[in-house]
């Protein structure tokens, strides 16, 4: 290890791969556990929190604490029965709803010390796993989630559970603290101090310097928003053959406004890869990452900027000395559509997959709305596969065609919208929770963003626009949970109530956007964009995106014209 490290690096080091003293702490009568366990406790899949709704009250009562548990799923697949057992746990352990995260994982909130080994080992007794969910590690896989529209598509999905299940941390605490009955079970294989701990062949005792993501998708899909990743494989098909990928690398979205050199970057091509070697080269990248990443600043510890610091040739360099052969260049390939995967889609055996719209991929049920209770029926009734998308988003895979009636009407009588019945700008936004769970929220996020699509949706109509693919996207910090530096629409929580707007990135997302304005209230988000959306409408060219128009006028440009609306409006009022 370098001299300086940061402290999360020294707590890593001592932790006897991810133990530290969580099992202890876990007995411990309290509600929480203490600061360097909840580092550790990442890894883990879980983050402790308090409900900052009642942080209030927590200055003459303390703190209430509450743990966010975080399944990772890659490829977004899982089975009814998985959903059902994370719906179950929900109602009974949680908040009683269930969060598709924009990397299609799941996520529970609010469950208490005292039940996280409980919740833990249930999520495990269905197959899935909170290991390597969160932490410095490899996260959850990503790929495009159309289920049986092609060979490849199947092919890709395979890869992501290859991806995942090679990248997962193999310590075996995670075992051993939750998985083993202290009752039951063989606590004789509990490390503690005296007993060696096993080996972390790849990450080592410190695993890697910040987490680490990778995603999986194809040109003309690139739901997963390929070039927000520290990896992406773009699959190139040729006569529906998978020839090989090209490789994306330092993509990411974090940034800290006050620190200048943090920013958000759109991944860079890197190599092409035939199938067979993909594995080979991503863990050399990984182990570059892993060996030259910046340990002293986690602030600029992800690998985007090892990239950018080093150089793409030397890194390059690098990851072929540690590979011990020559990558071939990048092929001529690049995204060029995407797909919402919403409503009904035939897939190459016959059966159909529906695509569930979930606003900011919250599963509740509201008097007005049951979809909670919707998508229990479903699974109970057709038992069909799910797939989470990088939208937030369920489809429900392997529908039989006389079952598709079914489905709707199940949808109808719960009150949930049919994909049909939302608006073109709804079903392309995404909020990040925010508050009142995220500890950096700055602002609201999940809570805010539909009631500001609500006021977006009248501004669209008004304007002919209902049918303009646009994507929005909302955060309650600068840390871009949800991808909104390259969104046509970003709105970053940057001060109490008050969001920075972003503009001129695209639905690709194959484009960083520019700040056209800072700090503005919630309230003012909307007529804020009202007369860009005004000058869009009249000086569109044909079949220009609003963020393609954005990024083409420019900065000054559309303040001007903002600017001169205003004076226009107000002319007009003086009349
Ligand atoms: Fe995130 C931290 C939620 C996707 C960039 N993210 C957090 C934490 C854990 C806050 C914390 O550290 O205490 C948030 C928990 C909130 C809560 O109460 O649930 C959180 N991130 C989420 C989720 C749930 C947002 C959502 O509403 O869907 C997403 C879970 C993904 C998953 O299933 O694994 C989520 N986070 C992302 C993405 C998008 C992506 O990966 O495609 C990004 C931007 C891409 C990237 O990584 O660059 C992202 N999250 C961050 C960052 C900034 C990292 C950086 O490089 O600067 C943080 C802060 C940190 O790591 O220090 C963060
Ligand atoms: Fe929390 Fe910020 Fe991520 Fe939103 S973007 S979930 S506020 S860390």
């Amino acid at each position: 290890m370098p001299e300086k490290t940061s402290p999360l690096e020294q707590i890593k080091l001592s932790s006897r791969l991810l133990r530290g003293s969580i099992d202890d702490e876990l007995r411990d009568g309290s509600d929480h556990f203490s600061r360097d366990n909840v580092q550790l406790l990442k890894h883990h899949g879980t983050y402790q929190q308090d409900d900052r709704d009642a942080r209030a009250l927590a200055k003459t009562q303390g703190k209430r604490h509450s743990f966010l548990i975080r399944t990772r799923v890659p490829g977004g697949r899982l089975s009814s029965a998985q959903l059902m057992a994370e719906l179950d746990l929900c109602d009974e352990l949680a908040t009683g709803t269930l969060r598709i995260t924009s990397r299609q994982s799941l996520q529970l909130h609010g469950v208490l010390k005292t039940n996280l080994k409980h919740v833990l080992k249930r999520i495990n007794e269905v197959q899935l796993t909170t290991l390597g969910a969160c932490g410095d590690v490899n996260r959850n896989v990503m790929c495009c989630p159309a289920p049986n529209a092609s060979p490849v598509h199947d092919q890709l999905q395979e890869l992501a559970q290859q991806l995942a299940q090679h990248f997962t941390p193999r310590t075996t605490a995670y075992r051993e603290i939750w998985l083993i009955d202290p009752e039951t079970g063989d606590r004789q294989s509990v490390a503690n101090d005296d007993q060696p701990v096993e080996d972390e062949p790849l990450y080592g005792r410190t695993y890697l310097p910040r987490k680490f993501k990778i995603g999986i998708g194809f040109p003309d899909d690139n739901c997963i928003d390929i070039h927000t990743h520290d990896l992406g494989l773009l699959a190139l098909v040729e006569s529906d053959e998978l020839v090989g990928f090209n490789l994306l690398v330092g993509g990411g979205m974090g940034m800290t406004p006050a620190n200048k050199n943090t920013f958000p970057a759109l991944g860079m091509k890197f190599a092409f890869v035939p199938p067979d070697q993909v594995i080979d080269v991503a863990q050399a990248i990984i182990e570059v990452q892993r060996d030259f990443g910046n340990r002293a600043d986690r602030k600029l510890a992800r690998m985007k900027y090892l990239v950018r610091q080093m150089g793409l040739e030397t890194f390059r360099d690098k990851v072929q000395q540690y590979l011990g052969r020559q990558l071939e260049p990048a092929r001529d390939i690049d995204v060029h559509d995407t797909c919402d995967h919403l409503g009904w889609h035939q897939q190459r055996d016959g059966a159909w997959y529906y695509g569930l719209s979930i606003e900011n991929g919250r599963i509740a049920d509201h008097p007005d709305c049951q979809l909670k209770a919707a998508i229990r029926a479903i699974c109970r009734q057709l038992a069909p596969g799910i797939r989470l998308t990088a939208y937030q988003k369920l489809l429900f895979t392997g529908i039989a065609d006389s079952d598709r009636g079914t489905l709707e009407e199940l949808l109808h009588q719960h009150q949930v919208p049919l994909a049909s019945e939302l608006s073109v700008v709804r079903k392309w936004s995404m909020a990040c929770v925010a508050l009142p769970t995220c500890g950096l929220a700055i602002t609201e996020s999940e809570r805010a963003l539909p009631g500001v699509i609500d006021a977006l949706e009248t501004v669209l109509q008004q304007l002919g626009l209902t049918q303009e693919r646009l994507t929005v996207r909302m955060t309650g910090c600068p840390n871009g949970c949800v991808r909104p530096y390259n969104a046509d629409i970003g709105f970053v929580g940057r001060a109490k109530g008050r969001y920075t707007v972003l503009l001129g990135g695209n639905i690709l997302g194959t484009r960083l956007t520019f700040i056209y304005q800072d700090r503005v209230s919630e309230a003012d988000l909307v007529p804020v964009l009202a007369p860009l959306l005004a000058y869009f409408q009249q000086g569109r060219e044909a079949n220009e995106s609003f963020g393609d128009f954005c990024s083409r006028k420019g900065v000054d440009d559309l303040r001007a014209w903002a600017e001169s609306f205003q004076s226009e409006g107000n002319a007009k009022d003086d009349d």
